[in-house]
């Protein structure tokens, strides 16, 4: 039964800079299909399915890498995407194909997923979190990298949406706490990208953990070097495919990979707005980030 009423329509943000598609409220990639995203709560949900969840740009790719990995026994041939693909753009008739137990990934809110709850569901959720403003930044390379956006604005342009949520995926705020307030529960792992950063092997073992397989200290090594930001670039089978038209000249899809790369674009103007904004919406929550 679809809770939401079926009410798409693109939106050209602040002046035709950006063209989203939206769905009772949640803004999304204009190539993705409105009628399949009001569906997907209606998804069914086996044993042993696992997700992969995150606001956009907070190190989706990197996790699909680690947790495809695992689940090759350390050796793969096979492209991430088709090994983990994204449930918002495989469509209705795709997605009823897999069979269980699958692994996706997603960029849905947490009320939006499969059976609107996933605490109290019987799938398992990785949900990965980034400092907000790296993920700005990355967001930010993201609008122009991909034709769809029909972005066409600069930094300054791209902070005042992505301060309004007008931008894939909606407010950074909203989708974080959705999933920060369920952390708890025993089918989510929530983990940080700053996390995986600092201690890449230590992330593996907990990832592989949460998917209940126990790794000796020569698969944690084995996987820890197939997923590092070095690795990964010169990976075709890491990066994502070319489904979605690119902009000629934008800057590659694994980027760039650092804590801190938004000191080189927010102004102190910016930062100070945003830390505003931040210590207002964060206090109390006990979510903390590393902004470098
Ligand atoms: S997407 O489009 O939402 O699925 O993007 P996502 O994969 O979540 O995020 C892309 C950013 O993650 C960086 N990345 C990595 N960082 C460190 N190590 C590894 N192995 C790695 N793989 C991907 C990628 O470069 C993007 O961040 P930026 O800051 O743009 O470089």
């Amino acid at each position: 039964m679809l809770h939401y009423c079926l009410q798409e329509r693109l939106k050209m943000s602040s002046g035709s800079i950006q063209l989203l598609r939206e769905f009772d409220g949640f803004p999304f990639n204009p190539l993705l299909d409105a009628s399949w995203i009001a569906e997907i709560p209606d998804y069914p949900i086996s044993p042993g399915d696992l997700y992969i969840a995150t606001y956009p740009k907070s190190g989706t790719t990197w996790t699909q890498q680690i947790v495809s990995l695992i689940q090759w026994g350390g050796e793969k041939d096979t492209h991430i995407s088709s090994d983990i693909p994204w449930l918002e753009s495989i469509g209705k008739d795709s997605a009823r194909a897999l069979s269980p137990p699958r692994t996706l990934k997603t960029h849905l809110p947490y009320d939006m997923m499969p059976g609107r709850d996933p605490a109290n569901s019987i799938g398992k959720y990785i949900y990965i979190a980034r400092n907000p403003k790296d993920v700005a930044v990355s967001l930010y390379y993201h609008a122009k990298r991909y034709a769809a956006f029909q972005f066409t604005g600069d930094w300054d342009c791209f902070f005042e949406l992505f301060m309004k949520g007008e931008v894939s995926c909606g407010l950074w705020f909203h989708h974080i706490f959705g999933w920060w307030e369920h952390k708890d529960a025993k089918n989510i792992l929530f983990l940080k990208y700053e996390d995986l950063k600092k201690d890449l092997p230590a992330s593996v073992k907990t990832i592989a953990q949460f998917m209940g397989c126990s790794l000796d200290d020569a698969m944690i090594d084995k996987i820890t070097k197939q997923s590092t930001f070095e690795s990964m670039k010169d990976d075709p089978l890491a990066n994502l495919p070319l489904g979605f038209p690119v902009v000629s000249g934008s800057t590659p899809f694994i980027r760039k990979g650092v804590i801190g790369d938004w000191k080189n674009h927010f102004t102190d103007e910016q930062s100070t707005r945003f830390d505003a904004e931040y210590t207002k919406r964060m206090s109390g929550t006990g979510l903390v980030f590393d902004f470098q």
